[in-house]
């Protein structure tokens, strides 16, 4: 069947934005209520449920956080289709619980973790992080999570271990996105094991305080400030350490244009636009962009040495 399916249009191109998100916000009303009602969600694991004993961090900015509303239905997540609204629309019918991630790979203590005892792993903190996102928009969010070192250590990585992959939940019936093969699935992602260990590293289990929306990425995703948004893999059910850096599923679909880095860079241009500028969602004139996204105090040492022209 050649008919074009509604969702490869992205409501955003269609309809302004202030109209497009305020019927979003009416349906996902509608949605959250029908899905709490059918399927009982624990009230512990439930989107919006308040995080207990989080910590405030170092990590904060002196830049206005855009609005939870923003955050939550301006979304990125393509097993829930394309357009920006389509995960906060359909991504009720992702299960958060029970739900297992995997350590696996070049490490001395594999482990398969039940989400509830990740979330104890280590002490909950928020970080208020710059994210851009590759096509051009950014925002500043306050995460709540804990260090992916944390993790990274307590696995105890094998003298082979150079790189980290991360796979994401691979289920059609709950990811209605899946059906169609616009990227390979699983949806994968990776980082040097060095990237992977530095501090600004997280995984997120929610945001302005509160446990993560499914759109965000529940019930765990990373988050990797300095890098384009595509990077923070969403909804993780395993962390493969490997010898070789794995093909990450933007580089399987258009390797001329994502590679394995991808730090935020204004210098180095994608093939089909410019990335001197970003628009920060809620405001009307762009800001320039930033060499790693403004974290480049903490991160550029990772990077000494290397053309990041050719690393990009
Ligand atoms: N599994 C999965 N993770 C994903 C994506 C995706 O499509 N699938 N999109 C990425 C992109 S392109 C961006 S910009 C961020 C968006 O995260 P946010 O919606 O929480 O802001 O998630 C990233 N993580
Ligand atoms: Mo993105």
């Amino acid at each position: 069947m050649l008919i074009r399916h509604p969702n490869d249009i992205a409501p955003s191109e269609i309809t302004p934005p202030e109209i497009y998100r305020e019927r979003r916000r009416f349906m996902q009303g509608v949605s959250a209520l029908a899905a709490g009602a059918v399927l009982g969600v624990s009230p512990k694991a439930e989107a919006g449920a308040k995080l207990a004993g989080v910590r405030a961090s170092a990590y904060r900015l002196d830049e206005e956080r855009t609005p939870y509303k923003d955050v939550t239905t301006y979304n990125n997540f393509y097993e829930f289709g394309t357009g920006k609204g389509d995960p906060s629309e359909n991504a009720g019918s992702l299960k958060t619980r029970p739900w297992t991630v995997e350590v696996e790979g070049e490490v001395a203590h594999p482990k398969t973790y039940d989400i509830d005892a990740l979330l104890k792993l280590a002490p909950l903190e928020e970080r208020v992080y710059r994210m851009r996102c590759v096509e051009g928009w950014s925002m500043v969010i306050p995460w709540v999570g804990f260090p992916l070192n944390e993790l990274i250590r307590r696995a105890a990585p094998t003298g082979n271990a150079r790189y980290v992959e991360f796979v994401t939940l691979n289920d059609p019936e709950q990811m209605p996105g899946l059906r169609r093969r616009i990227l390979s699935w699983p949806y994968l992602e990776g980082l040097r094991l060095d990237e992977a260990m530095h501090p600004l590293a997280i995984l997120a289990v929610g945001l302005y305080g509160e446990v993560l929306p499914n759109q965000n990425g529940a019930p765990i995703r990373l988050v990797v400030p300095w890098k384009y948004g595509f990077k923070s893999a969403k909804s993780i059910v395993k962390i493969r350490f490997v010898e070789k850096p794995p093909l990450t599923t933007w580089m399987a679909a258009a390797p001329r244009e994502y590679g394995f880095y991808s730090n935020v860079n204004p210098e180095v241009d994608h093939p089909r636009w410019s990335q001197a500028k970003e628009r920060r969602i809620g405001e009307l004139s762009k800001r320039d962009t930033l060499m790693f996204n403004g974290y480049g105090a903490q991160v550029a040492q990772l990077y000494r040495g290397m053309d990041l022209q050719k690393f990009f």
